[in-house]
């Protein structure tokens, strides 16, 4: 039998130390952070990890090992929910870099160069198939549908591989190319953030992506500046905010963001803003429409009181309410007396440039 197909070899194990030695000897806090018993099955697992290379070789079948590639990358995603899906791809593709550099090295005399070349191309593929895997997630139906699935998709693959650089570039390329700004912050951002949330509640991603994800996100948001400041001025004030102890405050924002765009002049006041600020602010600045937001449902009850509150002290003013909290509600926004709601941003907009503005 061919050294391929026989793992009691002691060439075989030779190789199979040198390949588990070199690990460690590149990452000495692994070894550190490993009792013994882990590293017998880290040891056993580089076996594995071999035995399936050399099947495939043997075979010619590079089918085998790719498949195993997906399959154990995977396999150890759902183990290791405590690091992303790309800190355990690189974890995954080190060690088949290391495979590929010992075997090289080290298997000249035991196997033949066909064997050699194939082992080294199997192994490059499987590397590939690993980086593929991070992003082969299965999607929400809400992020399949609609307007510009592809520059979300790429937009979310660029978050999910922590590649901000990327994500900008999609961006900005799409807004170079004519994507109106309302389509970029309603079907790329507000989609992909709210498909952030799924992943992170399927525990597909971490919570340390979601948050960078955010920030990514937030980043963009402010590179429009200059565009949505230059709009010609409408002479209409938007107030707005998230209420209670609300922290989520992006679709707010995007929405005061999407206002100031139209000519609105907005005072945006962030999340998580006291109840007698708003009024107080209101006084102040005596805007034509307050837009509240909500995401977290036991935010409603101060968000209705913020609402009768405006209306006692200036009932003038129009009062719209929204955010994802209300998705759920047996239309909840009816009994408030409110003059507006509407699941997007945009349908606020065009509500307001009527009625008001
Ligand atoms: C980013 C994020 C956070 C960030 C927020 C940072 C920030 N600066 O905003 C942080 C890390 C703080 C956070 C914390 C939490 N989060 Co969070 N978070 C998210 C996430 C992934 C994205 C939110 C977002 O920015 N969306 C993008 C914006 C643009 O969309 P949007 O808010 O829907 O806004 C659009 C429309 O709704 C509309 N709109 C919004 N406001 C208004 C107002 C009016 C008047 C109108 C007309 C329209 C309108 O316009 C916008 C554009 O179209 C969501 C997932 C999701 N589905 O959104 C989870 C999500 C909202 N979070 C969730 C949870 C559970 C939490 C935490 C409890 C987690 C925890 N255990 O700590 C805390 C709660 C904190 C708190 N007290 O509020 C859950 C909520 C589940 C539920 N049903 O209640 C979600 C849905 C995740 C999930 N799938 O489970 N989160």
């Amino acid at each position: 039998m061919s050294l391929l197909m026989n793992y009691n070899d002691h060439r075989f194990v030779e190789i199979a130390q040198l390949i588990f030695q070199e690990q460690f000897r590149r990452d000495p806090k692994l070894y550190r952070e490993m009792d013994e018993r882990r590293r017998r099955l880290m040891y056993e697992d580089v076996v594995y990890n071999i035995s399936f290379l050399m099947t495939s070789v043997y075979f010619s079948d590079v089918k085998i090992f790719l498949g195993y590639a997906t399959w154990i990358y995977e396999l150890l995603c759902n183990l290791m929910k405590d690091l992303d899906r790309d800190r355990i791809m690189v974890q995954m593709t080190d060690h088949y870099r290391i495979m590929s550099e010992i075997l090289a090295g080290h298997a000249k005399d035991i196997l033949t160069r066909e064997e050699l070349e194939k082992i080294s191309l199997y192994l490059k593929l499987a590397i590939e198939a690993t980086e593929n895997a991070v992003t082969d997630i299965e999607h929400s139906s809400s992020f399949n549908n609609g307007d510009y699935f592809n520059l979300r998709k790429d937009y979310l693959d660029a978050l999910l591989t922590g590649d901000a650089r990327r994500a900008h570039n999609i961006i900005s390329s799409a807004r170079d190319q004519g994507v109106p700004i309302i389509n970029i912050y309603e079907d790329i951002l507000t989609k992909t953030m709210h498909e952030i949330g799924e992943l992170w509640h399927r525990n597909v991603i971490t919570v340390d992506k979601e948050h960078y994800a955010t920030s990514v996100t937030q980043t963009i948001m402010s590179s429009f500046y200059d565009e949505i400041f230059e709009s010609p001025r409408k002479n209409k004030t938007l107030l707005s905010c998230a209420v209670g102890s609300e922290l989520h405050e992006m679709g707010i924002r995007m929405l005061s963001d999407l206002f100031e765009h139209g000519g609105w002049d907005t005072y945006y006041l962030g999340a998580a803003l006291p109840e007698d600020s708003i009024l107080q602010a209101i006084g102040e600045y005596k805007p034509d429409l307050v837009a509240l937001s909500v995401t977290m449902p036991p935010y409603l009850g101060v968000c209705e009181k913020i609402t009768q509150r405006i209306r006692h002290d200036f009932p003038d003013v129009k009062i719209a309410v929204g955010g994802q909290a209300f998705n759920n509600t047996d239309r909840l926004w009816e009994k408030w007396g409110v003059d507006y709601h509407s699941p997007s941003a945009n349908e606020l907009l065009e509500w307001a440039q009527e009625a008001i503005g």
